[in-house]
């Protein structure tokens, strides 16, 4: 019970169990691990694949036959362990010469640099067997005003995005682009900083249906948002390509909890529309084990992550199940709200006296919607009284 398989699909990136703990203040706390470990380390704990940016595996700087050599022994590794790589995204971030972007770098041979950075790791993508390429753009932003051009800015993201579909397309590859929004942090501000602004942004390419999000649940909440609902608009727009779980406590820095931690009761709503809505890409962990914790700590905290969407999947599926939350579904009107408003026509509508003349304003503000008792049979199975 709640034991991982490789049939839940669960991915990890390198770079989570790998994280070394620096953060703005202070210095690592952990070494190094080499992927190959993490590869070994992670199978052993039930994950389905592994995900990583260029960087992650194959050092900045690298020699071409050293990085044949990595990806040789990387590869080596996941056949050993049976695991898969379904994503791989670019680092346009870490290196000093990104501190101003990558795609909408005010510097165009810094974009230039950026995007050969990116097709070349796409090439190695491909070859490993990923089908989805996360960009997540952390420092495309600004910290004042003047500094960026936002509506020029999306011109340049708008023709890297381009360009790489075309080279997509061009090589017959069978990858599609999964845009990753982020409010802040590193950037004062970032582009495309919400799921909204993604799919906004999305239409205006010119083959739209490459790209879709790939969101993140503490990224969403750190301005506010309600994650659920976040990734329901996604789905309905055909656009959930791809997902980083992990958990995030309110309005503040990007805490990368283990998946689960953080708000719980919107952990719970998410893990119910992925399993209620069918998504089948992989469940991402995409999270950081706090730098108080050991290599120890770092293991727990990551089958951490899968124990707790295996339990509030569990939960989930019991509240679906229960005939109690059948019938207060049905007493706050869900499946009322899954009829067609007007599918008589507008001129029916117009005609419909009950829908304006006849109707009985009065009445029908009076109506309880009886969502708190279904709030409270959600709660009592989230935590498991039920
Ligand atoms: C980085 C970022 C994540 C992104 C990764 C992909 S890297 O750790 O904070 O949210 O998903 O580039
Ligand atoms: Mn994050
Ligand atoms: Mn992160
Ligand atoms: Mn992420």
């Amino acid at each position: 019970r709640f034991t991982p398989t490789p049939q839940d699909k669960f991915t990890f990136g390198l770079w989570t169990v790998g994280w070394q703990g620096r953060d703005p203040f202070g210095d690592a706390t952990r070494a190094a691990i080499d992927p190959v470990d993490s590869v070994q380390r992670l199978a052993e704990l039930g994950a389905y694949g592994v995900t990583f940016h260029d960087d992650d595996l194959i050092p900045f700087g690298s020699t071409d036959s050293e990085r044949e050599g990595i990806v040789k022994r990387f590869r080596q590794s996941l056949d050993a362990a049976g695991l898969k790589v379904p994503m791989a995204t670019t680092n346009l971030f870490t290196h000093p010469v990104f501190k101003d972007g990558g795609f909408t770098a005010n510097d165009r041979d810094v974009r230039r640099f950026a995007l050969r950075k990116v097709i070349r790791n796409i090439d190695l993508a491909v070859e490993l067997g990923a089908e989805t390429y996360v960009a997540w753009g952390g420092r495309e932003g600004a910290e004042s005003g003047g500094a960026k051009d936002v509506r020029v800015a999306l011109d340049r993201m708008k023709e890297a995005f381009d360009l790489l579909g075309e080279y997509v397309v061009d090589q017959g590859y069978d990858l599609r682009f999964a845009i990753e929004p982020k409010p802040n942090e590193p950037r004062g501000d970032i582009l495309l900083p919400t799921v909204g602004h993604a799919l906004a942004f999305i239409e205006r390419l010119e083959r739209p249906e490459l790209y879709g999000v790939n969101p993140e649940v503490g990224h969403e909440q750190m301005a506010g948002l309600n994650f659920a609902h976040g990734i329901a608009q996604a789905i309905w727009a055909g656009k959930l390509f791809h997902i980083d779980l992990n958990g995030q406590s309110g309005i503040k820095y990007d805490q990368d909890l283990r998946f689960g931690a953080g708000d719980l009761r919107q952990a719970f709503w998410l893990v119910d529309l992925l399993e209620t809505a069918g998504y089948a890409g992989p469940r991402h962990f995409d999270f950081k084990p706090p730098r108080t914790e050991d290599y120890d700590g770092v293991w727990a905290s990551a089958a951490g992550c899968m124990r707790n969407y295996l339990i509030l999947k569990e939960r989930a599926a019991a509240f679906r199940a229960d005939p109690a939350v059948q019938e207060a579904l049905r007493a706050s009107r869900l499946d009322e709200l899954a009829q067609p408003t007007a599918a008589d026509g507008v001129a029916a509508l117009l005609a419909d006296r009950t829908a304006y003349e006849d109707f009985d304003v009065t009445a029908a503000a009076e109506r309880g919607m009886a969502f708190e008792a279904l709030d409270q049979l959600a709660m009592d199975h989230l935590l498991g009284v039920r």
